[in-house]
């Protein structure tokens, strides 16, 4: 055993005690008022959520335990031992259950318990294989999490009566064999849809990174590393964001985490959340056709020009925008950092910075965004397709990778703290009518 779940085993009766008596004695405060403007507007910031792993400040960006992602690049065990390298995943998910920085041998056996428990059930590969052509990955990838579920340990305690007291153990043993699982199930899917279905054979002595990227057949250490910084980035956004609150909303029901994560990936696919990272690819690449074909070079003013034709048909920038950040996100500029360090010379690079000098002035003028600068999917398309990994419809998958960590982190504390079912109230219109009336 890593010593992980011992770990956690030793803090958990502090913090159910620490919050129960935080209830006890401030559980009538307000934190927050309501306007009728985020009652109808998808419930926009407000604080109605207990999510430990990480906050989001709207300047600032996410910090993951307090910690900001260069502190992380700093602090936690990489791979090489080199300074400088990218984090473990690994390390990362350590941090985010325990809020402590796990040494290297720690992470390491971590690694190591995660390899031991990734050999997938014997259906779920030929479902895999059997999924019709043209299916989109993250269908796929949310199916084959659902199929996965006939291992859930969780489900198939609570069908035997467990008591509450262990629901954070069954969770614990589900997340892990469902971390473990995802790398082979995304590399079947990878392989079976873009080549011939040929995987190569799993890789224990490679880190949980490296190892899932040789199955994918990418064996570029260098694209390894930009792996290990790409699920650290992806995992968590705090909680309110549509795949990790429905993960949490799911879970809440006691429905066990392979459901809760399947239905955490059907959000994520959707166009205004994860799969907006697929959409950034193709927008950059329809606008180097359409410049192309035009006879026209990539210039700041042929840039503004292309922004306004899809903002004119109707469309949203993809990448641009978002619902809490109002600065460039600290997750872009990691990216654009990697960039900079290892493919400074690379033309969609370059294309990518200049979308990044004209996009915010195009949005603020357009007038209607409330944040005109950049998100995460705005740059990791680039950095995969500099290494080869071109196949963009199957970027969401990556990114539904990294999101497990965090989801499934926060999940696991949303048991062992004896979270309840989450249940918000919904009015009519007919309800808002008469509230008016009568305030
Ligand atoms: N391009 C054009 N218009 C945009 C825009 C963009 N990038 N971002 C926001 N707007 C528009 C909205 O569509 C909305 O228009 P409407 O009033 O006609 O409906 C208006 O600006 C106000 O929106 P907002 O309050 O600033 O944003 P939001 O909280 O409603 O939505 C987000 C946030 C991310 C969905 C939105 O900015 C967007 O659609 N961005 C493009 C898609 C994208 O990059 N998504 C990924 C986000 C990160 C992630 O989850 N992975």
């Amino acid at each position: 055993s890593s010593g992980l779940k011992e770990r956690l085993q030793e803090l958990m009766p502090a913090q159910q005690e620490a919050l129960k008596n935080f209830k006890k004695e401030h559980g009538s405060k307000i934190v927050d008022k309501v306007t009728i403007d985020q009652l109808v507007g998808g419930a926009r910031s407000i604080k109605c959520m207990l999510w430990e792993t990480s906050l989001l400040d709207p300047l600032e960006g996410i910090r993951f335990r307090g910690y900001t992602i260069p502190e992380l690049q700093k602090k936690l065990p990489n791979y090489s031992g080199k300074p400088g390298d990218e984090p473990m995943p690994e390390g990362l998910f350590w941090l985010l259950l325990t809020g402590e920085i796990p040494t290297k041998a720690q992470v390491d056996s971590l690694t190591a318990d995660l390899h031991s428990r990734a050999k997938l059930p014997a259906h779920v590969e030929p479902m895999i294989r059997g999924f019709p052509k043209g299916m989109h990955p993250m269908t796929q990838l949310s199916s084959a999490i659902l199929a996965l579920q006939t291992e859930s340990v969780f489900a198939s305690e609570y069908a035997k009566g467990t008591s509450k007291t262990k629901y954070w153990e069954h969770t614990y043993e589900d997340m892990l064999n469902l971390l473990a699982r995802l790398p082979e199930v995304c590399a079947l899917i990878y392989r079976c849809t873009y080549f011939d279905g040929k995987v190569a054979p799993y890789d224990s002595s490679l880190d949980y990174s490296g190892n899932f990227c040789k199955m994918l057949g990418h064996d570029d250490p260098a694209f390894m590393e930009l792996m290990r910084l790409y699920i650290v980035i992806h995992s968590d956004h705090e909680g309110g964001n549509a795949s990790a609150h429905t993960c949490h909303l799911v879970g809440s029901t006691l429905s066990d985490p392979y459901l809760s994560l399947s239905a955490c990936m059907n959000a994520l696919a959707g166009p205004l959340h994860g799969l907006a990272n697929q959409e950034v690819l193709g927008w950059l690449l329809g606008l180097q056709a359409q410049l192309k074909e035009q006879g026209k070079d990539v210039t700041p003013e042929t840039i503004t020009e292309f922004a306004w034709e899809t903002l004119k048909a109707g469309k949203v920038i993809p990448g641009y925008g978002h619902a809490v950040l109002r600065k460039t996100d600290p997750r872009y500029t990691s990216q654009r950092e990697f960039a900079l360090k290892h493919l400074p010379h690379d033309p969609l690079f370059k294309l990518v910075n200049t979308v990044y000098e004209v996009m915010p002035g195009v949005l603020t003028e357009h007038g209607k965004t409330k944040n005109p600068y950049p998100n995460v999917d705005s740059h990791s398309g680039v950095l995969l397709k500099y290494y080869g990994f071109h196949h963009y419809d199957f970027y969401t998958v990556l990114f539904g990778i990294g999101r497990a960590y965090g989801v499934l982190a926060q999940l696991f504390w949303d048991r062992a703290l004896g979270l309840p079912l989450e249940r918000p109230k919904s009015v009519t219109s007919e309800w808002l009518n008469n509230f008016i009336k009568n305030n």
